[in-house]
This record gives C-alpha cells, structure tokens and sequence, in this order.
C-alpha cells in the first residue's frame, strides 16, 4: 500500500516526507521533482517568504544511484528561513518563547482550536505545523508519484480557473491547458483574465485583504478500473476528495461537473457510451470527470477544488487574546495575498499521488518489470473487451 507521512514546522531546520510503497527500479528524474517545487513557489500573490526559500529535494534514503530501492524513501527540504529562526525554533536547545509568541488567534486558521485542543498559551506552536509551507512536502511526495506514472504514460496538468470573483468560463483541451499555464504568472491560460486575476489581487492586497479561488485538476492516459465500487473506502472518488480536502485551505471538492448534477435531469449528467473499431469503448462527454462507481473510466479525470482565501489578515479581523480572553485584532504573521496558483501545483501533485496509490493497487508489483508486465496484461485484456487505450 502507497502511503506517507510528513514532518516539520514552518520556520523549523526542515520539511521531512516518508513515502512507502514505491516499487523498486524506478528511475528518478531530481530535476523534474525540483520543478515542481519551484512552480509550488511561484504564483502572483505570494508573500515574501517565498524570496527567501528555493525548495530543493535531498533524499535521505530509499533511492541508490537515481533509481528507486523498493524501501520507504525519506525525502528532506530544507528551510532556508530557519537560520533567521534558530533562536525560536532550536529543537535540542532553549529557545526565546517570548519575542515569536502569538496570543492573538486568527480567525480561519488553526490557532484557536489548536492551543485549546493541545493545551498551547502559544499559537505559534500550532501555526509552525498547520502552515501552508507543509505543502512542499506533499509536492515533493507527489513528483515522485509522477516519475511512476510516467512509465505508464499518465499525465497531470492543472490552472486556475476562477481567483475572487474572475473566473474563467471557457473549456480547454488537456494539452493546450499543459502548453500554456507554467507561461502565466496567475496559472491561468486565458491572457484577458489573467489581467483581470492581477488586477483584482492588487486590489486586495492594497486594501489589507486576501483571495482564494478555483483551480482544476487534469489527469490524462488512465486505464479504466483504478478504484472499486465494492466498498467505501475503495472507492477512488471518496479517496481523491479526502486528500484534497486535507490540503490547507480547500473548502470544496467537485469532480466533473460537480455540484451541477443537481441542475440537471439525468439525460444531460451521464455519460453516452459508443463504441468504435478504431477508437474502441468511448464516451460522447465526460461530465462525470472520468470516474464512475468510484473507479476510473479511462476518460480524463477532471476535479476543481475551492481555496478560501488566506486567513491571515494585514487589515486583521476581531479575535480575541487566547490567554487573556480580552478582545484584540487578530495577529499578523507574514503571509501570501494569493496563493491559488500554488494550490494548484499542490492538488496535481496529490492528485498523482492518490492515481499512484491505486495503480499499484491495480496492477502491482514490487518493482518496475513486474508492474509493466501486470499492466500490459490487464490492458491486452481490456483489448479483448472492446476498450483501446
Ligand atoms: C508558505 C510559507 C509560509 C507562508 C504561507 C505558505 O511562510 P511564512 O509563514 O514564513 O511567511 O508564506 O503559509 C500561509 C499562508 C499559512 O497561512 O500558513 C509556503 O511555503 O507555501
């Protein structure tokens, strides 16, 4: 079974990832992992943590010579920010607890809930690990799901479709969205929303305030039967909405077309199926987002997932002192305006990581043959059945 777990504060030495359950023989292209990371950085919006940091994996075990061993890979990014932190954050030494403390909690982000549930005087202490820098944990995680992927041709692109209230309307080709999107700085690959996205974060941001928005998910090349309508917790849709609820900020989930099934009778939701002696098993539309029954179709998988703005505030909301009780503004911690085009960096790559998960569910095998060799042989079985891929 695919899984992993992450470790690491804010502001701590560094972000810390196992993954466990990669075959072995599965060679990994660093460059390509650390792109990733450094699109997670970019985006209009950002604040200015980002001008400190350039996300780098180092990986500290599970991998010889570029190639995957089959063990759980540990994987490091450091924190470059720590150096300015060392004096808060020392893990082994005592540390300053005064001069960092949060007491006013802000409200959308875990500070409250956290220092009552854990017994905190100090937000900080729940804000270290709540923090959205987690995220390059799970991108990291993610690329290594795609070099898997890979050697089965499955392909991940994603853009931003609607930030505040500018959305884009329009319907884009898989490839046309994967040219286009790394070329605009608010990932999204209409030029005239895109002036309109900017305009509406610098609006935002000179009056103290933040954004979120909608980003989609592409996944292209899958085979049909990744997930299992037998039982709930097989079902790849109830897995894909977990993961990305999960991931700071989400509020929403759709997959295909999403909350409009309730907008429509049954003849405009479903997909028509034909078949074709070229083409083979097909669909006419795919407003189900290429998952039926909780398993793949082999359609392209469409999901969109919704970001609330960032909570911390520069023109803050009314909190309360969490020691004190008394009323105060909510602190303000350095923080992005904007960082829908990250979030959707991070939602393909956990995205690629949940297709990972059930792939080798599907076809698995300890190492790269094995997997090939279960792969051609459940897609040659396919071929028989009338689907081409
Ligand atoms: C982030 C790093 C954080 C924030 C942001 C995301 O760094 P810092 O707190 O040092 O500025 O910029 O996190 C949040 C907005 C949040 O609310 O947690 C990152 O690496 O993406």
């Amino acid at each position: 079974m695919l899984r992993y777990l992450t470790s690491g504060e804010s502001h701590g030495k560094s972000l810390i990832s196992i993954l466990d359950g990669i075959p072995a023989n599965i060679e990994l292209n660093i460059d390509e992992i650390n792109a990733e990371l450094k699109k997670r950085q970019g985006g209009y919006g950002r604040g200015g943590r980002m001008k400190i940091e350039q996300d780098k994996i180092n990986i500290l075990g599970g991998v010889r010579g570029k190639k995957t061993l089959g063990g759980p890979i540990s994987i490091e990014i450091k924190n470059k920010d720590y150096e300015n932190w060392i004096k808060y954050m020392n893990p082994i030494e005592d540390v300053d607890f005064e001069t960092k403390k949060v007491n006013n909690v802000r409200p959308g982000h875990a500070d409250l809930v956290g220092c009552l549930k854990y017994d905190f005087t100090d937000a900080r202490n729940v804000l270290e690990r709540s923090s959205a820098r987690e995220t390059a944990s799970k991108v990291a995680v993610g690329a290594i799901c795609k070099q898997v992927l890979k050697n089965f041709d499955i392909d991940f692109t994603s853009h931003v479709v609607q930030i505040g209230s500018v959305k884009d309307n329009n319907i884009y080709k898989f490839d046309y969205i994967k040219e286009n999107v790394d070329k605009s700085e608010v990932r999204c690959v209409n030029k005239e929303v895109e002036e309109k996205i900017i305009k509406e974060i610098d609006k935002v941001k000179s009056e103290g305030d933040t954004l979120g928005g909608i980003v989609e998910i592409r996944v292209k090349n899958l085979i049909p039967g990744l997930g299992s309508y037998t039982q709930f917790d097989k079902k790849i849709d109830g897995e894909l909405a977990m993961h990305l609820m999960s991931v700071q900020a989400i509020k929403g989930v759709e997959i295909g077309i999403g909350f409009d099934v309730a907008n429509n009778p049954g003849s405009s939701v479903m997909d028509e199926i034909y078949y074709d002696v070229e083409d083979g098993i097909k669909r006419k539309t795919n407003r189900l987002g290429g998952i039926e029954g909780g398993m793949t179709t082999g359609e392209e998988v469409l999901i969109r997932c919704a970001m609330k703005p960032i909570p911390t505030l520069y023109k803050p909301l009314n909190s309360i002192n969490v020691n004190t009780l008394e009323s105060y503004s909510a602190s303000i911690e350095r923080s992005d305006n904007c960082a829908v085009p990250a979030c959707s960096i991070v939602c393909e790559n956990v995205v690629a990581f949940v297709i990972c998960k059930y792939l080798l569910d599907k076809i698995g095998g300890d190492n790269l043959a094995d997997l090939k060799t279960n792969y051609n042989s459940y897609v040659k079985r396919l071929g028989d059945r009338g689907w081409k891929k």
